[in-house]
């Protein structure tokens, strides 16, 4: 429409021009007489309105609307059906043992025993808690000494606690397959002289004599003398000629003394022979 209006102003104003023109001389009759030598194009009046159209074909459709807002909570559903059993789970821990159960009635009484010679029975059964109460004393002996051994890498030191000469205490250990203890370093003297302070002593014969050559000192498993030593001052003396054994104080010095004399040892016992 705009496009049409815009291509008629030019002619319509040029058309009204003319007509003022021709109209302002006063031959305006003149002019619709003579129509054939000028022709005016004038617009006719509105027409009447037409009839109305028919109907138009459906329109595209519109776009989609928003997403519409949450609804509420529906009502409740109706209780399901039982299901069906579960697997059978795994078996439990064992449960604590429960309380004794009462006393049951007394059996009933025994058929009387065959007579016999009762005496010697007596006698045996005697001997026998004896031998029990002996082997208790010994195996007590036993734990105790395996408790308050010592030891080393290579070697186990057993404190004796029953006094003995030298000799004796010599094949005490001899006969359990040790020798009474050498200390041969620092190290082994030291452990040597704690267990004496440990178990309250104050002195033990150790594996050292002289019994063979006055002054020349050996080892009791007869291995040669090493240079280590601890001799305290003024040891070894040979008092009253008479000192061919040695015993450690509980200093750890080294001091010679008589054999016959007893006092508790230390024995020592190799780990591959013990
Ligand atoms: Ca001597
Ligand atoms: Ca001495």
């Amino acid at each position: 429409v705009f496009i049409m209006k815009r291509d008629l102003v030019l002619p319509v104003t040029l058309i009204g021009l003319v007509f003022l023109s021709v109209w302002r001389s006063g031959s305006l009759q003149h002019i619709t007489e003579d129509s054939c030598s000028v022709q005016i194009l004038v617009p006719g009046l509105k027409g009447d309105a037409g009839e109305k159209g028919e109907k138009g074909a459906p329109g595209r459709p519109g776009r989609v609307g928003p997403p519409g807002e949450k609804g509420g909570v529906g009502d409740k559903g109706m209780k399901g059906a039982v299901g069906r059993h579960g697997k059978i789970g795994p078996i439990g821990s064992k449960g604590e043992k429960g309380d004794n159960g009462n006393l049951g009635p007394p059996g009933p009484v025994g058929d009387p025993g065959i007579p016999c010679e009762c005496g010697h029975i007596r006698k045996v059964i005697g001997e026998m808690d004896i031998l029990v109460a002996q082997l208790t004393n010994e195996l007590k002996f036993i734990k105790k000494a395996v408790a308050d051994m010592r030891e080393t890498d290579h070697k186990i030191y057993l404190l004796v606690k029953e006094e003995k000469k030298y000799i004796d205490a010599q094949a005490y250990c001899q006969g359990r397959g040790g020798t009474l203890s050498i200390p041969k370093d620092e190290r082994i003297n030291n452990l040597i002289a704690s267990y004496i302070n440990q178990a309250g002593l104050t002195r033990v014969f150790i594996g050292i004599n002289d019994l063979e050559k006055e002054g020349q000192f050996v080892y009791s498993d007869r291995s040669p003398m090493q240079t280590f030593n601890k001799w305290r001052n003024g040891e070894p003396n040979n008092a009253y000629d008479d000192e061919d054994c040695v015993e450690m104080v509980a200093s750890g010095g080294w001091n010679d003394v008589a054999c016959h004399i007893t006092m508790y040892f230390v024995c020592e016992f190799d780990k591959e022979t013990a």
